[in-house]
């Protein structure tokens, strides 16, 4: 049995992978690629994913790529009834939620990271970023009002649902920016930060992000 997974790990994507994999506490082997790693343009790695983006997995042959389906292919093999809802109900909860921050909080929250700590200060285009800031409020606001009743996205304990959106919060928690308190939020993320899997693969300095628009 091997399992490989293709990316930075200082992606935003590839860290919702790893991330998934500790908590699981399966084995994973490492290919650095994309950013200063490069790769994905070569032949070898568009027949892994024609797309030339990372993360992507092999897990024993079972290539896989977009991260969220990468999620969902991960704890519907190895974390059936933790990560993985046993309830189709309890399960849509979680997915509903991936699926909200994949299209919903990620482009507000990234295009803001994008925006504001990756572009040089004498490039930013600070209405824009106004706008990304505040949307990204008005979506973690819902995310507090969800969490007011639950202590994890679907429920009492951790899920796939909790991933993709855990993973972002620690963007923007350690960004140097305006943040109104959103206690439920607040609390949510000290929570996945008591984690080890999430210190591990998600509390990684960026630093070396700011200010660079290049991948
Ligand atoms: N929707 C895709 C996005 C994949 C993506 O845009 N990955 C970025 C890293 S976060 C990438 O491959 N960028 C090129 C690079 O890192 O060189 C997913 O969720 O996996």
């Amino acid at each position: 049995m091997s399992l490989t997974v293709w990316g930075r790990l200082s992606s935003i994507n590839v860290q919702k992978v790893t991330w998934a994999l500790d908590e699981i506490a399966l084995a994973w082997s490492h290919r650095p690629a994309g950013g200063d790693f490069g790769l994905l343009e070569t032949p070898e790695f568009r027949t892994l994913n024609p797309h030339g983006k990372v993360p992507v997995i092999d897990d024993d042959g079972a290539v896989v790529w977009e991260s969220g389906a990468i999620l969902r292919y991960l704890c519907a093999a190895y974390s059936e009834g933790v990560l993985w809802p046993a309830a189709p109900g309890r399960r849509a909860e979680a997915d509903q939620w991936m699926d909200w921050c994949q299209t919903s909080l990620q482009p507000h929250l990234m295009g803001f990271f994008w925006g504001w700590y990756r572009t040089p200060a004498e490039r930013r285009d600070e209405a824009r970023n106004a706008q990304l800031h505040a949307a990204t409020i008005e979506a973690l606001a819902r995310l507090d009002a969800l969490l007011a009743a639950r202590p994890y996205v679907a429920g009492d304990i951790l899920t796939m649902g909790d991933l993709p959106a855990g993973t972002l919060l620690y963007r923007w928690y350690e960004m140097d920016i305006p943040r109104p308190a959103l206690p439920h939020l607040e609390a949510w993320y000290a929570r996945l930060g008591a984690r080890p899997a999430y210190q591990a693969q998600v509390m990684r300095p960026f630093d070396e992000l700011k200010g660079r628009l290049a991948f």
